[in-house]
């Protein structure tokens, strides 16, 4: 029996909606491929999700390389294919069934990732064991998470290092998006989004407020809603941005009293970090950028993907205690205002900005010690040494059931 890491892995990605399903997946296959050596392929459903973070890729192509990692469309019968040495289903998202059957006898590490939760139950069910109901195969949980008993977090090796060099390229960022680098007196925000009643209100506090705001806002959900607060309030365009075309809309600048929207592309996956590392307020959502955030250790706002449960709820307040577990002081004003901008609450953003971004110097000094707290569970290191311990426990079975 092999206890030696895995030299191959099948990740599997089932798209639901937006790109946290496939962002997740293709982080990861990168970093197995490059950090660790394996040879990774990722099977995904909806191909045109991908191209947006991997914008070298091509939408139908059946199988393709793309930074060293083979992408495959999942397509139609799995017969022929012969499955890795690691399984990943991502999210629960079911297998094929003939690609399943070709796993029995070859006693693959077969792991559920699932979605990134705060909840105290997660540590509870990280690396259970779920056997197959008919099949002589074991599944097991692997839930990605905050605390040490939980799977940690996706960071690439040299993450942390990069971010700490950015302050030295910075003007290089922002010549790459047309612009001089800000002044100190001006607050740089980037607004990644989904659609939010709350946000003319928050435009409108930034446009009235009493400091330079520049928001950068990569082409997305949130902003037909952002063009609609220029248009309403009549700022001079004469024609809308929503009736032009996508590439006319890129690098257009909007201006209401001290706010200066910029509406950036959406960048490779690769490129989103220094983004949020030149800002210094960020707005995430979903579930992988509000983990960039984290480890671009600046203040941030994360817009939780809703459930229709309503189940989210408990999702942000487990983050929110954790996050602040050792400042109370900074817990009220932070949640205030996460809460009145994941329920769009119109009426109360304003003054619940207004508190958040007066405590900006403590929630900087706050977010750098929470990164570095972070920083030593890694999720892609703890699923090899996973594989490692399983390897080891059917090794030891073999050995002890041998006449
Ligand atoms: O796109 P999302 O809203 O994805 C969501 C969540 O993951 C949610 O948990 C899941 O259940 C749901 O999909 C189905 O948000 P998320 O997770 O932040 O993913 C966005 C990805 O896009 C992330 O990998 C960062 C990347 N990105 C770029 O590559 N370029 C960009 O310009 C931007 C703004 C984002």
């Amino acid at each position: 029996m092999n206890t030696s890491l895995p030299q191959n892995c099948d990740i599997f990605c089932n798209v639901i909606d937006n790109y946290g399903d496939i962002g997740v997946c293709w982080r990861l296959a990168r970093q197995f491929t490059h950090e660790y050596g394996l040879s990774v392929r990722l099977w995904v459903d909806d191909l045109s999700s991908f191209v947006k973070l991997c914008p070298d890729a091509k939408d139908g192509a059946v199988r393709q390389f793309c930074r060293d990692v083979e992408v495959c469309a999942w397509m139609g019968d799995f017969t022929g294919v012969t499955p890795a040495n690691l399984v990943i289903e991502a999210f629960g998202c079911r297998l094929p069934e003939n690609y399943i059957a070709a796993m029995v006898g070859r006693a693959p590490i077969w792991i559920n990732l699932e979605y990134l939760s705060a909840e105290a139950w997660v540590e509870g069910c990280h690396e259970l064991p779920s056997p197959h109901p008919t099949l002589a195969l074991m599944k097991y949980f692997f839930f990605p998470g905050f605390t040490p008993k939980t799977g940690g977090l996706i960071l690439e090796r040299d993450l942390l290092a990069r971010r700490d060099k950015f302050p030295n390229h910075a003007a290089v960022f922002w010549q790459s998006i047309g612009r001089e680098t800000p002044d100190e007196n001006t607050l740089t925000i980037s607004l990644f989004g989904y659609e939010n009643a709350a946000l003319s209100g928050l435009l409108a506090a930034w446009a009235n407020g009493n400091q330079r705001v520049l928001c950068l806002v990569p082409e997305g959900r949130i902003l037909p809603q952002v063009i609609e607060y220029f248009d309403k309030e009549n700022t001079g365009c004469t024609n809308s941005l929503l009736e032009t075309s996508h590439s006319e809309r890129i690098d257009s600048h909007l201006q209401q009293g001290n706010l200066t929207v910029q509406i950036i592309p959406f960048v490779a996956q690769e490129n989103y970090d220094p983004l949020l590392w030149a800002c210094d307020i960020n707005f995430v959502r979903g579930e992988d950028s509000c983990v960039r955030a984290q480890w671009a250790a600046k203040p941030f706002v994360w817009q939780i993907y809703p459930q229709d449960d309503g189940a989210h709820w408990a999702k942000l307040d487990a983050f929110l205690n954790l996050y602040h577990a050792d400042t109370p002081d900074l817990a009220t004003t932070t949640r205030a205002f996460w809460q009145a901008w994941n329920m769009g609450d119109e009426t109360t953003i304003a003054q619940a900005w207004k508190n958040f971004i007066a405590t900006r110097e403590p929630l900087r000094l706050h977010a750098q010690r929470w990164a570095q707290h972070i920083s030593h569970n890694n999720l892609a290191l703890n699923l090899l040494d996973f594989c490692q311990k399983i390897g080891r426990i059917r090794a030891f079975k073999i050995v002890e059931s041998s006449p």
